[in-house]
């Protein structure tokens, strides 16, 4: 293998229940305490994070709110507030940025650095680590676990080991034996269904899987069984990719009660389409694949996507493909949780007409609005087809 891969010096950081650690932080009555960030337990919504204090109570991430209020009522409910943890997300950034360039964020909270060619300038790549986390702590106020190996799967999995408040450093003499005995599970691109294909095949742990040869799990898998075989064996060459942003901006709506009215739903549609096309232009991005995603009565999730041809951050363009995509799915059943998201994000200005040869009004009828909502607040101008929505 190329040796100048194995030298390389990966970090990756992870903060500890991050939304509910922010939140912990500023305001002490919640220290010690279970809190779960994502709404009130009467909402229908799901659980974002909640504190390792309520993690006890078996609390997870996505849980249902209610869920979440029967398994520890005495816990603290509190709604998502994105932008102060995309705040404090950038002040995590601007620590990083004092060790390399090679910055990739992966969410906010979490981010793989590439410290190979910073080690001459601060001694190590284990300082590196451990400064950082201590920086976290110190001028944060908060705790993040680090990973250190010389490649992402491997730091990511360091990382995540000793959550949390981790310190993890994989050496390379260490790697076979730190892999062995973890599930196949925790290998990246292993879901559900690789899983339990591999169990089939009586493949449980790193070490079951590292029996089998390449040929055979490429037959099996295709591309992705080769990854298999090499992750197996600590070998990831995927580089640290800086500056990719984030990687999709979404937003979704449980309902009170579930849905079964489709235009009532395509009403639903419409405004999460606005609020999504809103948050691209805030950030100056661009979009070129729409998401529709929805969770039926039964809580079984589909969730369909189209790429187009160009860009877009057009409120009209990102309404018309989810509502495409919702009356191509066609379903029957009553629905539970409907939500809009868009990837393949571009930053800047890029003026291409999607659907229409007098986009350029559309556009300007848009920042017009954009404008007002900015001096007036968020409810100042709405469409009218919102309205009944709203009220
Ligand atoms: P995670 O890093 O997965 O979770 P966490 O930081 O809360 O807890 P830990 O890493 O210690 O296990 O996700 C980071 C944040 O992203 C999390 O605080 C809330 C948000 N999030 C959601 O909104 N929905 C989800 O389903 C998940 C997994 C995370
Ligand atoms: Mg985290």
């Amino acid at each position: 293998m190329d040796i100048f891969l194995k030298q390389r010096q990966i970090i990756h950081v992870d903060m500890d229940a991050f939304y509910a650690s922010v939140e912990q932080r500023d305001n002490p009555n919640l220290q010690g305490k279970p809190v779960v960030v994502g709404g009130t337990p009467n909402s229908r919504g799901v659980a974002s994070t909640c504190s390792y204090e309520a993690r006890k109570y078996g609390i997870r991430s996505a849980m249902p709110l209610a869920e979440a209020e029967r398994r520890c009522p005495q816990a603290i409910f509190l709604p998502v507030d994105i932008p102060k943890y995309y705040e404090v997300s950038q002040q995590i950034h601007r620590i990083f940025e004092n060790y390399t360039p090679l910055v990739e964020p992966i969410s906010l909270d979490e981010a793989f650095l590439d410290v190979t060619a910073s080690l001459r300038l601060f001694g190590s790549a284990q300082m590196i680590a451990l400064e950082i986390k201590n920086r976290i702590k110190e001028e944060l106020k908060l705790t993040a676990s680090v990973g250190l190996a010389c490649n992402k799967f491997l730091a990511k999995l360091a990382s995540d080991i000793q959550k949390p408040d981790g310190f993890v450093i994989i050496n390379e003499e260490e790697i076979q034996a730190f892999l062995d005995p973890l599930p196949i599970e925790r290998i990246w691109g292993v879901g559900p269904k690789t899983a339990e294909q591999l169990h089939k095949l009586n493949i449980r742990t790193i070490k079951d899987l590292k029996n089998i040869d390449e040929a055979f799990l490429r037959k099996k898998f295709g591309l992705s069984g080769s990854q298999l075989y090499y992750l197996a064996r600590g070998i990831d060459k995927r580089p640290v990719e800086p500056g990719r942003e984030a990687k999709s901006i979404g937003r979704e709506t449980t309902f009170s009660e579930d849905l079964l009215d489709r235009e009532t739903l395509q009403t639903y549609i419409l405004g999460l389409s606005t609020d999504v096309g809103r948050k691209l232009r805030k950030g100056s991005f661009r979009a070129k694949t729409i998401t529709l995603k929805v969770r039926l009565a039964d809580f079984k999730t589909v969730s369909r996507s189209k790429t187009l041809e160009s860009y877009t951050n057009l409120d009209q363009d990102i309404f018309r493909e989810a509502s495409l995509l919702f009356k191509d799915l066609q379903l029957k059943q009553p629905i539970r949780l409907i939500g809009v998201s868009v990837r393949n994000l571009t930053s800047g200005e890029i003026q291409q007409s999607l659907f229409e040869t007098d986009n350029r009004d559309q556009e300007k009828l848009t920042k017009t609005i954009d404008t007002i909502k900015e001096r007036f607040g968020e409810n100042s101008i709405t469409l009218a087809r919102l309205l009944k929505k709203r009220d």
